[in-house]
């Protein structure tokens, strides 16, 4: 039987997060260890999988794609906060740059904003959001997703696999230029994406299928011509990021028409999700270039404790043979997808229909064919 190579690291463990703050509030985290170890477990379970140890990649290919001041915050801002001998068990920021702080102000007096020193405050400056927990051991795990997304590419570039899977945690897509957000700090699937670019001198196209809009990949892409970007997931005015993501965002400059959103209601079910699947494919196949790079997220799963759609187990079967058929090579990375007892089995359900094997073992969800459950 062929194996389908997944790359893993336990390094993820140190971004051991415990609680989110949630409106102001601290609540139990939802990105969590226990996510990785589900999945990982499933893919021994299967038999189907190879599990495969990433190589460090060093960070020229993080500096690609985002800011070096970023990578300093995420590096030093634990430090920095124990310096300052602030009794917090994870730090979130004290105060963000919101626009309306900066209205009338030219753009020279724009261009004058500076990086503060207290952490708290740089927290705001590289911080999208306050459910974005950073702990002790966030940078050796945002550094080790980065290096499972690029070991993952080493086996579609270099190593002949048509597919391969990377299970990065934390997830990325979220995470701009310079900016974490969304339980992202670098954006994996971004950095992954300009590699294969500056690798093979082609364009390469991004599909993104987790329930949030990949804020950060678009952001990152947003005047590219040789990175198309599509996504599908739940409509901005009602679910996070909120500020991105809506169907008239096409990209700018060479960017223009290399930005694809498919934003859909709160309820999509597998027949309407399978629809704009095949639009996204479509689109996608209408671009020069080899390989897709798939953000992968399980939180369009009908029971996510924080998404709105009501996807089945055997819908992403279905996706992932249907992704396959369009025939480019894969680079699949893990993004969002909190409902931890159906981690496991969506994932599988996901690579073994990519890969063109059977949807069985019978998962341990539901068993409703695709396309015919209706929103919820
Ligand atoms: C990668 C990804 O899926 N990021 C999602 C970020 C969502 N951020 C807002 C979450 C707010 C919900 N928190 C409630 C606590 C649940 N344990
Ligand atoms: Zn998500």
């Amino acid at each position: 039987m062929r194996s389908m190579k997944a790359v893993y690291t336990s390094a993820h463990l140190g971004h051991d997060v415990t609680h989110e703050t949630y409106l102001g509030i601290p609540v139990p985290a939802c990105e969590v260890t226990e996510r990785a170890e589900n999945i990982r477990a499933a893919l021994e379970t299967d038999g189907g999988f190879t599990l495969v140890a990433p190589t460090d990649h060093g960070r020229d290919p993080i500096l690609a794609v985002h800011d070096p001041g970023l990578v300093r915050f995420v590096e030093t801002a634990w430090a920095d906060l124990t310096a300052q001998e602030v009794d917090r068990s994870f730090l979130v920021a004290d105060t963000y740059p919101v626009r309306a702080m900066f209205e009338g102000m030219s753009d020279d007096a724009l261009g004058r904003l500076r990086e503060p020193v207290a952490v708290g405050g740089r927290t705001g400056w590289y911080g999208l959001d306050s459910s974005n927990p950073l702990v002790e051991g966030t940078w050796g795990a945002a550094r080790g997703a980065v290096d499972v997304a690029l070991t993952t590419v080493d086996l579609v570039l270099d190593g002949g696999e048509q597919a391969a899977y990377g299970l990065c945690r934390p997830p990325g897509h979220h995470a701009a230029r310079a900016m974490a957000g969304g339980y992202c700090f670098f954006n994996n699937a971004a950095i992954a994406a300009e590699s294969i670019t500056r690798r093979t001198g082609e364009p390469v196209a991004i599909l993104d299928v987790d329930v949030h809009h990949g804020n950060g990949t678009q952001q990152i892409f947003w005047r590219r011509g040789d990175v198309f970007y599509a996504s599908i997931h739940a409509d901005p005015a009602h679910l996070y990021p909120f500020f991105l993501g809506y169907a008239d965002e096409t990209g700018e400059g060479p960017g223009l028409g290399a930005n694809f959103n498919q934003p859909l209601p709160a309820g999509t079910g597998d027949e309407a999700y399978l629809v704009a699947i095949d639009r996204a494919l479509e689109a996608i196949d209408r671009t020069r270039g080899g390989i897709i790079v798939v953000s992968l997220g399980f939180d369009t799963y009908r029971e996510d404790p924080i998404g709105t759609f009501a996807l089945t187990t055997p819908a992403y079967h279905e996706i992932g043979r249907r992704v396959a058929a369009l025939g480019r090579r894969l680079v699949i990375l893990q993004e969002g997808g909190y409902h931890r007892p159906s981690l496991g089995a969506n994932a599988t359900a996901w690579l073994r229909g990519a890969e063109g094997r059977p949807l069985d073992p019978e998962p341990a969800g539901d068993s409703t064919p695709a396309g015919t459950r209706s929103a919820s």
